[in-house]
């Protein structure tokens, strides 16, 4: 007898991985984004009047003003990300919509990205890479005082925020040699904090003060907006490197550009921007400057990863249980 009964109406805002889709459509009535054009404000408030589950990513902007016209039918906002910074949690608590999101899966890939982009700025990786691809340069071969960057091995790494990516990265620069500094919310239990060899700093501004490179891994919420401020930005050591694998909102970009055209901060390793896609322009401009398309978590295995994980969440909810993966407003 062919299972007659209605499936739930899922709407994915974005193209996802095929062996992901392929899944969703065989559970859901699954209505894809194939040309994977961003759902436009219109877009979102239709999907959120219609669906009963809606999958968004970091480009959809579930704001209070779009979930609060949502219909009552939409049960589930099964975000595809760790991050939601991009849903109102409060707005959805109060339609009683509940949220989830992929945290684990992608925690490896972003801190290797992270490291990827630790290692690369002091040494200059970029900017050589660049030099030799560019036509018009000649290369005239080795020389002792050229392409000189800073050395890695032996510095202070400062980590904000030590949640999993956070500590993902200490595990990978200790192997580099680098010394861990962290601030985070709360301070780590003391067996985390040895396994890590890590130093926790009350105050934020005492260790921006001290770090030769600062990685910013905490989420974006109310409380981290601009953490890294200009007066924040100020105390950094004028040889000291910023990397942001996070979100853009965590630093006040237009100081940071600006920090950075002024010589007073030495880099940055930027894989996302306060207004993306929108990045300033003095950042792209600097050679100081290594960014990066959002590619944090960019990898194949990652992305159905986080996919299989929006699966189970829904699957889970729709059976009437807590989805793994529900996100409350105080986690943030
Ligand atoms: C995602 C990210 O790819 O998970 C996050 O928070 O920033 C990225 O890994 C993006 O959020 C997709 O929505």
């Amino acid at each position: 007898m062919p299972n007659t009964a209605k499936r739930p109406l899922v709407i994915v805002t974005r193209r996802l991985p095929d062996l992901v889709e392929t899944r969703m459509r065989e559970l859901f009535d699954a209505r894809l984004n194939v040309e994977d054009k961003p759902m436009s404000q219109a877009d979102l408030l239709e999907a959120v009047r219609v669906a009963e589950v809606i999958v968004p990513t970091v480009t959809d902007r579930l704001s209070a003003q779009v979930l609060q016209q949502a219909g009552p039918q939409l049960k589930l906002v099964a975000n595809f990300g760790t991050g939601v910074d991009n849903i109102d949690l409060d707005a959805a608590r109060a339609k009683g919509i509940v949220v989830t999101n992929t945290p684990g899966v992608l925690t490896e890939d972003t801190a290797d990205m992270t490291m990827a982009l630790i290692l690369s700025v002091p040494r200059r990786l970029a900017e050589g890479a660049a030099f030799l691809k560019d036509p018009r340069n000649h290369w005239e071969g080795w020389s002792p005082t050229w392409m000189l960057g800073h050395r890695i091995y032996g510095k202070r790494l400062g980590i904000i925020g030590m949640g999993r990516i956070g500590q993902a990265v200490a595990r990978r620069a200790r192997a580099f040699g680098l010394q861990i500094h962290y601030h985070n919310r709360r301070r780590l239990p003391e067996d985390v904090e040895q396994e890590h060899e890590a130093t926790y700093w009350d105050s934020l501004d005492q260790m921006l003060a001290r770090m030769d490179i600062v990685s910013v891994n905490c989420p974006h919420t109310p409380a981290t907006y601009h953490l890294l401020s200009a007066r924040r930005l100020k105390l950094l050591k004028p040889t000291a490197y910023v990397v942001n694998t996070a979100r853009g909102e965590v630093i006040d970009e237009n100081e940071l550009a600006r920090l950075l055209e002024a010589g007073a901060i030495a880099g940055a390793g930027l894989d996302v921007f306060e207004n993306e896609p929108a990045i300033n322009p003095k950042l792209l401009a600097s050679s100081r400057v290594v960014a990066l398309p959002h590619m944090g978590s960019a990898t194949i295995e990652g992305r159905i990863d986080m996919g299989e994980k929006v699966i189970i969440n829904i699957k889970t909810f729709l059976d009437g249980h807590t989805p793994p993966d529900r996100v409350h407003p105080a986690m943030f």
